[in-house]
């Protein structure tokens, strides 16, 4: 590897996709800017900007580059002005999140992302009701969720939180890692390799940029000293696309508040609930006293903890209302109210039909 001549790796599929454009030349953006684009090409790295035709097309963000994305672009290198960016290629998969001022309009906040490290520390930040909520993102990302337990210098009582994390963490791997040494971050690796992005999402402070300047070998990301109390602070700022020597890539992301749940797969990150309401007696269950609810009795015999169902519940609600205005809740919460009449009419009905058959 010499200087910035890094190889790009980028996947087969693209090689394949780009081949329809011959006159142009494949990129990688690595990082937004206003209007403009950081692109990484098989030779160099260059900025580029979105061309007419493909600003005159867009009618939603989403169809603006993103970082993640492969683009086809006017040339490979040189620095004279900024390249045209003639095209996106098809996504694999997309984080997004609902775009400020707007309630309709989706950004993409990170595109082709193969696996996603939902980082936690395991010491001030742990939570598993936090972890939930990233988890059903991923999921609906079309990325692969890996949970990265970080700091575990920092943690006493490891085995109470892996058994608590793996409770939560249906269908995807756990990893407990370290920055502190040198094996402490190894196992991430095995996700990092040639073809495939990994994004890094939590909280800030949790070590995810110290994470990433490991792997690429270097302090490339800056990263703050903790302040008392263990506490991190904010440092990454934007989001950005690293190449790592030995292939593959990393994005870097400055926390996670920022994308929405209304893009969530809640199926999927309460796998276990789903399945038990589906043996529920009523289809419309709520799991509060209706008769032969499954869930409930999941809850009674310790199986499901009570503040799981509740952040199912949580969660879910703000899915729904998430992107509506006030109307539209207020419209979406009579219609909650009527269905839970609902509830309590079949759980009339079936008490009687019980009593008659008697
Ligand atoms: N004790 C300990 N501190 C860590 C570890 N990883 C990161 N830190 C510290 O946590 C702080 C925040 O790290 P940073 O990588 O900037 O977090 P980010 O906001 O998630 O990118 C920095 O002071 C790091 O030195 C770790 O494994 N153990
Ligand atoms: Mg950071
Ligand atoms: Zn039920």
């Amino acid at each position: 590897m010499t200087g910035r001549l890094r190889d790009p790796g980028f996947p087969e599929e693209f090689i394949q996709e780009a081949a329809l454009y011959p006159e142009l030349f494949l990129g990688r953006v690595i990082a937004q800017y206003k209007g403009l684009y950081r692109v990484a090409t098989e030779k160099t790295e260059l900025f580029a900007e979105p061309s007419g035709r493909l600003r005159y097309g867009a009618d939603k963000s989403a169809d603006y580059p993103a970082v993640g994305d492969y683009v086809m672009i006017d040339r490979e290198d040189g620095d004279l002005g900024s390249a045209i960016i003639h095209r996106i290629l098809g996504r694999k998969s997309v984080f997004l999140r609902k775009a400020a001022g707007t309630s309709h309009d989706v950004q993409v906040v990170a595109a082709n992302v193969d696996t996603v490290f939902i980082c936690m520390s395991l010491n001030n930040d742990f939570n598993l009701r936090r972890l939930e909520r990233y988890l059903a993102i991923a999921w609906d990302s079309g990325a692969l969720p890996v949970v990265v337990l970080t700091k575990s210098d920092l943690c006493r009582d490891l085995p109470e939180r892996l058994a608590e994390v793996e409770r939560v963490a249906l269908g995807a791997d756990v990893l407990v890692t370290s920055s502190m040494t040198e094996d402490g971050y190894g196992a991430l690796r095995k996700y990092v390799k040639p073809g495939q992005t990994v994004a890094f999402i939590g909280s800030s402070g949790v070590g995810k940029s110290t994470l990433i300047n490991r792997l690429l070998g270097e302090d490339v990301i800056g990263t703050k000293e903790v302040r008392k109390g263990g506490k991190g602070k904010h440092t990454t700022t934007r989001r950005e696309l690293f190449l790592v020597p030995g292939g593959g890539a990393v994005i870097d992301t400055p926390g996670m508040r920022e994308l929405g749940i209304e893009n969530a797969n809640l199926a999927m990150a309460f796998a276990d609930i789903d399945e038990l309401a589906s043996r529920c007696k009523f289809s419309d269950c709520r799991h509060e006293h209706e008769p032969g609810c499954a869930v409930r009795e999941a809850i009674e015999e310790g199986i499901i903890p009570q503040e799981r169902l509740e952040a199912y519940r949580k969660l879910k609600k703000e899915a729904k209302y998430e992107g509506l205005n006030a109307k539209q809740i207020e419209k979406e919460k009579v219609k909650d109210m009527f269905s839970a009449f609902d509830g309590i009419k079949n759980a009339r009905a079936y008490i009687k039909s019980k009593s008659k058959g008697k």
